[in-house]
């Protein structure tokens, strides 16, 4: 399959921050190893004049996802703190206005770039009508943002070589993507992409 890009595409980066890697609180697993490959989409979309975007978890210390707090996960993510930035060698560019924010408020969790934030906005500001989504985690903010776009009526492509799941039940991941391209995503790898 191939796949042209056009001036109506966007690339969503998913949540690429210390916590999620390997070192970090809410480890994925190998999550760290799609960094390579998520700079080389974004160099080919930066090159081509389109818009990348980069979603980062940003709680509040007491957020309610966390164990401390009835949740289900370990505190991660939390504003301002070393877990909650962007991987080092992933490549962001130094304007600010690209970074969607979300699970910012103490009472409401947010797994999709979409809820809670401007991205979808942004997004219909510049026209764009397909979404190119990887990053961390499958099984949970990838697969939601994925969601979100298409309940949203974005085409939606899920870069099955730049995405990791945690997998907190085994399978987990393998069944988001399932559901993913069941709703009508379709699974892309870089060589697919044509000049
Ligand atoms: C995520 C669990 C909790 C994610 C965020 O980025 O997939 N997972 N918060
Ligand atoms: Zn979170």
């Amino acid at each position: 399959m191939r796949v042209k890009l056009t001036d109506k595409d966007a690339l969503i980066v998913v949540d690429m921050q210390n916590d999620f890697m390997p070192w970090g609180a809410l480890p994925v697993p190998d999550g760290d190893k799609i960094v390579p490959k998520l700079n080389a989409y974004i160099d080919i979309f930066s090159s081509r004049g389109l818009p990348v975007y980069f979603t980062r978890d940003w709680h509040p210390p007491d957020h309610i996802s966390f164990l401390e707090n009835g949740g289900v996960w370990p505190p991660h993510c939390v504003q301002n703190t070393e877990g909650a930035k962007f991987h080092k060698d992933l490549r962001i560019p130094k304007d600010n206005k690209f970074i969607i924010s979300k699970g910012t408020s103490r009472d409401f969790d947010a797994y999709s770039g979409f809820q809670g934030t401007m991205l979808d906005s942004l997004l219909q500001e510049r026209g764009i009508r397909r979404v190119f989504v990887g990053g961390v985690a499958t099984d949970y903010c990838v697969k939601n943002t994925v969601m979100g776009a298409l309940n949203l009526e974005y085409q939606a492509f899920l870069l099955i070589d730049a995405t990791k799941g945690v997998d907190v039940k085994p399978g987990d991941t393998e069944r988001a993507i399932d559901e993913m391209l069941s709703s009508g995503a379709v699974a892309i790898e870089f060589e697919n992409l044509t000049a």
